[in-house]
Formats: C-alpha cells, structure tokens, sequence
C-alpha cells in the first residue's frame, strides 16, 4: 500500500515529506489548507483527532507525531535514515525530543496563543516572548552541531532541524547569527531529496 501523507505546506510535516522523498518512499500527499481550517474539518479529523500534522496512513494503521513517524520511515525504508550505533542513536533522539518539546512549542506561542489562554493580551505576551525562546532554542542547536548532520551520518533528524531553522528568521532570530546552523540549512538544501521537496511548500 502505497503510505499517504497528510500535511500543510511549511509546517513541520514539511520533515516527514522530506525524510519520505530522502528514503525513496513510495508514497501520496494530501494537502490541508490551514487558511480554511480544513484541519479541524470533520473529515479530516476522522483521521486525526488531534487536528494536527503530520499523519501518516500506512498498512498497518495511522501513525501521527513527528518523531513516532520520522523513527518508523528510518526502521522501515531503504535507505535506512537511523545512524548505526546506540550512542548516535541516542544523541539523534536527544535533538529530535528537543525540537518536538521545546523548539516547535516555543514557535507555537507566535500564532497559536489561544491553545493556551483566552485573554488577546495574554497571546500578545506570548508572541512578544516568541524572538526570546527562539534564540535560545537556536542557541541550544548551534552548540550542539558537532559536524555535518545532527547525529554523525544524515539521519531523519535532519529534515526535522531543517524545519525549525526555516522558521527562525520568521520567528525574528536572524538565521545568518548561527554560523553552523546556516551551514546547515545550505548543506540540506543542496540535496537533491530536499531540493526537490522544498520547491513544493
Ligand atoms: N506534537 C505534534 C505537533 C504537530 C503540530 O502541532 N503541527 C502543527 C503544524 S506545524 C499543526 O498541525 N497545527 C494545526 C493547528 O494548530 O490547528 C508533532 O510533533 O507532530
């Protein structure tokens, strides 16, 4: 069965896109239009009743949330996008874990205030911490860039650290300020996979 990718463009399903065209999947988009709210449609939440993406339709059932999702491509596609030893593997899922917990949710408080609080001045605080907690999630990844990829071989930790870096000069954290970040962003962009992703958010 061919896997079915359910996503919006930019967000960070824009990862699990990435780490599908990197494996050589064989798989089909199905784009939501977040301007209509077509995520909290009915249909759509009959797929996932979270209203969020990613999702990922495959034999074996729906899969939804990033990491579970970019993991299972690495355990199930060739090439295999996992690095070889524990230890890689361990410092792989330490970035990965960060993004989903600390980096995405820090971005969230830019447009998605109101998962948090009802009161317009409380997103407005929200949004004005936004630059802050960015900088500081891009400081945290700066540092632990220690060479080409987040975990010594390209690993589906890539495409997800390749999102984030797309959002922060949005977020008003100058990517250009983190020399190997942007680095990075450059490196994975000249990859053919990625290249030809990108060109379609
Ligand atoms: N924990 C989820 C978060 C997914 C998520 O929040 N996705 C955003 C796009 S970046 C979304 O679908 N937002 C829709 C909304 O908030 O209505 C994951 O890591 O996959």
């Amino acid at each position: 069965m061919t896997l079915t990718l359910h996503l919006a463009p930019g967000t960070i399903a824009l990862a699990v896109h990435a780490a599908l065209e990197e494996a050589g999947a064989e798989y089909e988009l199905r784009w939501l239009d977040f301007t209509a709210a077509e995520q909290t449609s009915d249909a759509y939440l009959a797929i996932n009743p979270k209203g969020r993406v990613p999702t990922l339709v495959t034999a074996e059932g729906t899969l939804t949330e990033t990491i579970a999702i970019l993991e299972w491509i690495a355990e199930t596609q060739a090439p295999p996008l996992m690095p070889d030893t524990a230890w890689a593997r361990a410092r792989m899922r330490e970035t990965m874990t960060y993004l989903a917990s600390t980096a995405h949710v820090n971005h969230a408080h830019k447009m998605r205030g109101h998962r948090w609080a009802d009161d317009p001045a409380a997103h407005a605080a929200m949004r004005a911490k936004v630059p802050e907690t960015m900088a500081a999630s891009a400081r945290w990844l700066e540092d632990r860039m220690e060479g080409d990829w987040v975990a010594g071989s390209f690993s589906v930790a890539d495409p997800y650290l390749w999102v984030i870096t797309r959002w922060l000069d949005g977020d008003g954290v100058p990517l250009a300020d983190y020399p190997r970040l942007h680095a990075f962003r450059e490196r994975i962009e000249a990859r053919p996979a990625v290249a030809r992703v990108a060109a379609q958010h």
